[in-house]
């Protein structure tokens, strides 16, 4: 029988026997429920990442994991080589939530950017008339849509792309929150969309300017140009709306969903699109193994309904207005900014006598809530949507506590 294992012991085994593609804070994980973790010796912390966004829900909702064990007690997975009864009653459930013709079920979130930027080209090529392999596609600098080849090939981050080539062709980079940009990258008669981030999570929670995304999707109608909301992080009711391209009244011609979408149980993604663009792809042009299984159906639409029936969009708005409130009254030089929409929110450090964001998160973490920087000075904090209200001040306390140490 090993001895009972320690955070050490299992720190130890990661670094022995895993790829060292992360680098993670010192803490071990062991238990979630709602807006807590605990680690291995018992230490209870709020979780102020949310695995990025994805548990929104809370962790290890009931309701989310009962639909999950109870399909996996009776059928994981077909293939699409069959039909499934949980599939067509999920595609029904999830286009009405969202109001779209279709939906194309994948797992991961890059898997629903690589398949949005297939069905973007298609589409360019059948529909548009863009001549063959010559379709271009708009990204922003500081994006991040996922880890594939073809993803990295869009970005600018050298952690993310250097050393990865050759890259794939077809991508015009503008930057991010500058319409005349996008005006001068959609005179070239071959774009066939623009895909953007409502709020860039990874560069630091950047939120454009007001009115940034309703005339960016205006300029795209105009040149028949596709406007693809990737929403995989900030989807969901994180930002105080059920999707980001909400609070500007934007429907995107293609949603790309990911991450809480399950709740953070189980690997889930979409892409929603009307028919024009949707049946561009024709049967054995596309698909996954895992994509649309019964397991995945059932959960996400769990996830969904908790979405609703616990008034996440809402809790997030009001919470996120507090949060922002007593980050802004922190009395310390180190707190340079603070931004965000609904519980998606960074905190720009300024380091303190050699003090940096990281020093902050790992005294945060010695306090009992955890967060990591992203991009050295810059703190994400995005705790789970079912967060209590007193939960939130405490957890304000905490990470007040922890700056002013320094
Ligand atoms: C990592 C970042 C966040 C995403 C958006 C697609 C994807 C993501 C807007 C891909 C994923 C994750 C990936 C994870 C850490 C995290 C992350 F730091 F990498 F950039 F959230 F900001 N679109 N983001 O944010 O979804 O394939 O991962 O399911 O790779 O370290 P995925």
């Amino acid at each position: 029988m090993m001895d009972k294992l320690t955070s050490k012991m299992a720190i130890e085994l990661e670094d022995k026997h895993g790829a060292h593609n992360y680098h993670p804070l010192p803490v071990v994980l062991s238990k979630g429920k709602g807006a807590k973790v605990w680690d291995v010796e018992g230490k209870e912390y709020f979780d102020f990442l949310s695995a990025y966004s994805a548990v929104n829900q809370g962790h290890c909702h009931p309701k989310i994991v009962k639909a999950m064990t109870d399909q996996a007690n009776t059928l994981t997975l077909t293939s699409r080589a069959f039909y499934s009864d949980a599939l067509g009653v999920y595609e029904k459930y999830v286009t009405e939530y969202f109001g779209y013709d279709k939906i194309l079920p994948m797992n991961t979130g890059a898997e629903g950017d690589e398949t949005a930027l297939k069905l973007c080209r298609r589409w360019a090529y059948d529909v548009k008339g863009v001549p063959a392999n010559e379709a271009k596609i708009i990204v922003c600098s500081d994006n991040f849509h996922g880890r594939t080849i073809t993803v990295i090939s869009m970005s600018t981050d050298p952690d993310s792309k250097a050393s990865f080539g050759p890259y794939t062709p077809g991508f015009v980079v503008i930057p991010y929150n500058d319409l005349d940009a996008l005006g001068k990258a959609l005179e070239d008669p071959n774009v066939a969309g623009f895909l953007v981030e409502p709020i860039q999570g990874e560069a630091g929670v950047v939120v454009p300017e007001e009115g940034y995304l309703s005339k960016a999707y205006a300029m795209c109608k105009e040149k028949n140009v596709l406007f693809i909301a990737d929403e995989v992080q900030t989807g969901i009711a994180r930002t105080g709306k059920l999707l980001a391209c909400d609070h500007e009244n934007v429907r995107p011609d293609m949603l790309i969903l990911g991450k809480a979408i399950s709740g953070g149980v189980y690997p889930v993604s979409a892409v929603l699109a009307d028919d024009e663009i949707m049946l561009t792809i024709k049967p054995g042009q596309h698909g996954s193994t895992f994509g649309g299984n019964p397991v995945a159906a059932k959960v996400a639409t769990a996830a969904l309904e908790v979405v609703k029936e616990e008034g996440l969009s809402d809790r997030a708005e009001k919470l996120g207005k507090i949060f922002r409130d007593q980050m802004k009254k922190i009395d310390s030089e180190m707190v340079e900014l603070v931004r965000g929409k609904g519980l998606l929110n960074a905190v720009v450090i300024k380091p303190k006598n050699g003090k940096t964001a990281m020093d902050v998160c790992l005294k945060m973490a010695e306090n009992g809530v955890l967060a990591k920087p992203t991009h050295d000075h810059i703190i994400r904090f995005a705790p789970p949507l079912v967060i209590s209200e007193e939960e939130l001040m405490e957890a304000c306390k905490r990470i007040e506590d922890s700056i002013l140490s320094f």
